[in-house]
């Protein structure tokens, strides 16, 4: 009975192993976000440490793929602004006229990463609705999602810059 049960788990083995990969393709569930770079000190904010930001939600934003296709219908975020995590680590400025050349990368756990700039964050309309979101209509995100998301409701395609999985921000001051 016990080798027949451990010939059965040793076929099984390959199924296992495609199941896993399956989930591969979506990264491991983000659940904190590490802020590094040009900032004062490197800082990684938990769900719980995100919380303590002040809340908000986006309103209805459909997220639309690049390729036109709508993936998401009106649905309402609750985060903080980007910038504002931003600023809770405190940005490395070395004088007047440093932000401007700071680059924003983010980044989610399989890789993907879009970027904004200081001045888009900081002065532009788009920046107020850049958001860090870890609900979607009122529920906690899926594991798909990731704890914590990010999301650009101003965008033209709101696909490309919805950033499931959110992991990292990083500064970079351009040369
Ligand atoms: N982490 C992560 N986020 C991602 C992607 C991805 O591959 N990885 N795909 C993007 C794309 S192409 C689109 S259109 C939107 C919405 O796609 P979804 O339906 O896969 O969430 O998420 C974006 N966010
Ligand atoms: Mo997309």
């Amino acid at each position: 009975m016990k080798s027949r049960s451990l010939l059965l788990a040793l076929l099984l083995l390959p199924a296992i192993g495609l199941a896993q990969s399956d989930h591969a393709d979506v990264g491991t569930p983000s659940h904190a976000v590490r802020v590094s770079g040009a900032v004062t000190a490197p800082r990684e904010f938990d769900l719980a440490a995100i919380k303590q930001l002040a809340g908000r939600d986006s309103g209805p934003v459909d997220v639309v793929c690049a390729s036109g296709a709508t993936v998401g219908k009106a649905d309402n975020y609750r985060g903080v602004r980007l910038r504002e995590v931003i600023d809770a680590t405190g940005l490395a400025l070395e004088g007047h006229k440093d932000a401007r050349r700071m680059v924003v990368v983010a980044r989610a756990t399989d890789g993907y990463l879009v970027t904004f700039s200081w001045n888009e964050l900081y002065n532009t309309p788009i920046g107020d609705e850049v958001l860090v979101a870890w609900e979607k209509d009122g529920a906690a995100l899926t594991p798909r999602e990731g704890q914590l998301l990010l999301i650009s409701g101003k965008d033209i395609k709101t696909g490309p810059r919805h950033v499931r999985q959110l992991s990292e921000i990083e500064i970079v001051r351009m040369k």
